[in-house]
């Protein structure tokens, strides 16, 4: 496959409600959006690194820098057999997994696309639908967070997921599971705790919560271990797992019990692939976490988590979940029974809205042979 062009697109879309976390409030989303051209064929792909270096230490501003002077210019004009021949043109680049990640969805895409083939068959996926849960922002009151769950269930939603942070834990817990004694509920702290907070987690063993993900520090694997020592609740990283080497680390040293993959975090659909596989191997299960993508990341996710090991329910969440008009059509929709169904079409299986992309569009750059 020639390379023809490479397109950037900085993007910014307004969320339709303020999420927050232990890491702040967002009330929009900066992403890249990469489009790469060849042999009349166009992959698009979705670099989630955010505009604050809060959840990963990669921004927008670094992963352009990335893409632009390092990624790019190793595939640009060359004649590449295949996604693997791409990575190792660019291996010597350490880290920016978001940037690689981008860059690696859209030319999945473009392969897939070439061969005619929908992602989820080229990755490998086995499943026609996918099971769905939702993630929420730390809510002010309990009430609030109530009414929001309540509605999220009636949707279909088969997970619910809360944000924690010191404060704003234990007491929504258990009035979550007080009104809900039976649904999948979990917890995500984004590393906002200590070991010295382990009395805490011990006492969320009491509500038989699904898994606790990523309570202490984002780089810390070795302090995971001893907590999950302590705890009958699964943990699940999230934030410290950015390989195969991670994982590998993460599950012989039972740092947690549980996987969260998320391509852009481990740098692409490769690396998550070969993460899925050594954690099928050792029983653990993995879920596709979410970055509050647009539908082309998320179209990505879906195909992701149609591999077999994906055995949670997924933070895949409907299109208008995030954002009031999407920048693919068909926009994601979540089915009453909590599915989300696998594309069949080729590539990424949707189709890019470019008067939307080009609203959502702050900066663009081309780059040509
Ligand atoms: O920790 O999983 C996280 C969003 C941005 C950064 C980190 C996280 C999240 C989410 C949102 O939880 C998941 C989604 O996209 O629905
Ligand atoms: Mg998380």
């Amino acid at each position: 496959m020639k390379i023809e062009k490479v397109e950037l697109h900085h993007i910014r879309m307004e969320l339709v409600s303020p999420f927050t976390t232990s890491m702040g409030t967002e009330y929009d989303e900066e992403h890249i959006i990469v489009r790469v051209d060849g042999e009349g064929f166009t992959g698009w792909g979705e670099s989630v690194a955010e505009g604050t270096p809060f959840y990963s230490y990669e921004t927008v501003i670094t992963a352009w820098h990335i893409l632009q002077d390092f990624l790019i210019p190793s595939i640009l004009g060359k004649n590449i057999s295949g996604i693997d021949e791409a990575i190792s043109s660019y291996e010597k680049v350490r880290g920016h997994m978001m940037a690689k990640a981008g860059l690696e969805a859209a030319l999945w895409d473009l392969f897939a696309k070439s061969q005619n083939i929908s992602l989820s068959k080229m990755m490998g996926g086995t499943k026609n639908k996918i099971d769905v849960g939702v993630s929420i922002g730390i809510q002010n009151s309990i009430p609030e967070l109530i009414k929001k769950i309540e509605s999220y269930l009636a949707e279909g939603y088969k997970r619910i997921k809360i944000k924690i942070a010191p404060g704003y834990d234990i007491q929504f817990i258990r009035a979550v599971r007080k009104e809900f004694q039976d649904i999948l509920f979990q917890v995500d702290a984004n590393s906002a705790y200590e070991l010295k907070h382990i009395d805490l987690f011990k006492h969320m063993d009491d509500y038989n919560l699904l898994l606790i993900e990523q309570p202490l520090g984002y780089e810390n694997i070795y302090d995971h271990s001893k907590l999950q020592r302590e705890l009958k609740t699964p943990i699940c990283l999230d934030e410290s797992i950015h390989s195969l080497d991670d994982t590998r680390a993460a599950i012989e040293l039972d740092s947690c019990r549980v996987i969260n993959i998320k391509p852009g975090r481990v740098g692409g659909f490769t690396e998550s692939k070969l993460i899925h596989d050594y954690c099928q191997s050792k029983n653990i299960p993995v879920w596709c976490g979410g970055m509050l993508e647009s539908g082309i990341g998320r179209a990505g996710n879906v195909a992701l988590a149609s591999l077999p090991n994906f055995k949670l329910p997924g933070d895949i969440s409907a299109s208008k979940r995030y954002y009031k008009e999407d920048i693919v059509e068909p926009e994601f929709i979540v089915n009453k029974d909590g599915t989300i169904n696998v594309l069949t079409e080729p590539g990424i299986g949707v189709k890019v809205n470019m008067r939307v992309l080009d609203k959502v569009t702050v900066k663009k750059k081309e780059f040509t042979m």
